[in-house]
């Protein structure tokens, strides 16, 4: 049986595994999770270096989790986890053990914020040494629905958008970051957006 038939939602790709799951949340959970989000955390623009200059990140973001993290070359701190991360975290969990045993699991969450449609995620793969061999992503999304782009690193096939709706969960299964890069570009989008990629991050 293919894991579309077993997991609801939609297959966008076999292997490597992109699934999309709509409706993940309920549009009162989601529209109570992107509310208490933006107000309940404490939302950091920090500087990065890009090709040896410092720039702000074109974003807000949150780093939650029991270890530090490495991004864009840069280590960062993790928040304690808020009750209401941690809980969609056991939910993400509780929903892949019926389908997978084993395979997923989760100590760590990035989330980011985009106030508008200016702001962005350049292209990159999930793919630090911390993540592990084969890393396994799980990515909820509040808020206005964005395209969030993937191509693939040897061009072999046509890059495509996933369009990520409120209350939705997508899935990046093993083999997902080695293959293909992925990218939140600018679009003329009004509204808010807050995105949460669970992640298991190597102690
Ligand atoms: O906002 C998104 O959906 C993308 C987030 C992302 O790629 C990341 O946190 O690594
Ligand atoms: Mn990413």
């Amino acid at each position: 049986m293919s894991h579309s038939t077993i997991l609801p939602g939609e297959c966008l790709l076999d292997s490597p595994r992109l699934h999309y799951l709509p409706d993940f949340l309920s549009a009162h959970q989601a529209s109570d999770a992107l509310t208490r989000f933006s107000h309940e955390l404490d939302w950091q623009s920090p500087e990065i270096q890009v090709h040896g200059r410092r720039v702000r990140i074109p974003r807000q973001q949150v780093w939650m989790g029991d270890h530090p993290y490495r991004y864009s070359g840069q280590w960062f701190q993790p928040s304690p986890w808020h009750p209401l991360a941690m809980q969609l975290r056991q939910q993400i969990e509780q929903h892949l053990a019926r389908v997978q045993p084993g395979r997923w699991r989760f100590n760590s969450l990035l989330l980011n914020r985009y106030r508008n449609g200016e702001q962005r995620m350049g292209w990159h793969s999930d793919n630090e040494a911390e993540l592990g061999e084969r890393p396994c992503i799980a990515s909820i999304s509040l808020g206005v629905a964005r395209p969030l782009r993937f191509r693939w690193k040897d061009r072999s096939r046509a890059a495509f958008n996933v369009w990520l709706e409120h209350g939705s969960l997508l899935l990046m299964g093993p083999g997902i970051q080695q293959q293909l890069e992925h990218a939140l570009l600018p679009r003329r989008i009004d509204g808010e957006r807050i995105n949460l990629t669970y992640r298991w991050v190597e102690g």
